[in-house]
């Protein structure tokens, strides 16, 4: 019998940076996701200035949202996500909310919902961060947010905190 074809899922990743040139880490970050077997690249938001969200005596960050059509099962994508972390100089120690090199985030996946210990998906982040909320507007204005409702309704709750496109 021949194998069934994967039908591929549509997700989110929101990426982060606040060190060692945040546009350059978001930029390889992009390249290195659009590599990964199994996965296209469909939508990539603005860069978007954003103020620390935590500890303030950090720098800013940098963010952006990306829209992919994967074949990979959720636990492998954010396997494949935190060797990318891992590779552009990733330390997994400090503090809760603590500024770093690459933050690689699934938003969203599909139409699921997640609870496992290493990964909740929406992401808990979803809708009340305008650093991921706005970009993730900006790529996908008609979005549902699975159990959280319409992106256009969270975003209306959402204030842009210093939010601020950068191109
Ligand atoms: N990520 C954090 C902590 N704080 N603040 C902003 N502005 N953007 C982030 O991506 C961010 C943050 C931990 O994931
Ligand atoms: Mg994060
Ligand atoms: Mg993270």
């Amino acid at each position: 019998m021949k194998n069934s074809p994967v039908t591929p899922v549509i997700a989110y990743i929101g990426l982060g940076s606040n060190l060692a040139e945040p546009v350059a880490q978001i930029t390889s970050a992009r390249t290195a996701i659009a590599a990964i077997a199994g996965l296209q690249e469909l939508a990539f938001s603005s860069l978007y200035h954003s103020l620390p969200m935590g500890p303030q005596d950090q720098p800013d960050y940098v963010n952006a949202v990306m829209g992919v059509a994967t074949e990979l099962l959720p636990m492998d994508f954010l396997r494949c996500l935190q060797s990318i972390e891992n590779d552009q100089g990733r330390v997994r120690i400090g503090e809760r909310w603590g500024a770093r090199t690459l933050d690689l985030d699934v938003l969203i996946y599909g139409d699921q919902i997640i609870d496992l210990p290493d990964l909740v998906v929406p992401h808990r982040g979803v809708d009340e961060r305008s650093f991921v909320l706005y970009p993730l507007f900006e790529i996908a204005p008609q979005l549902v947010v699975p159990g959280k409702g319409a992106i256009a309704d969270l975003i209306a709750k959402c204030p842009l905190s210093g939010l601020r496109r950068m191109n």
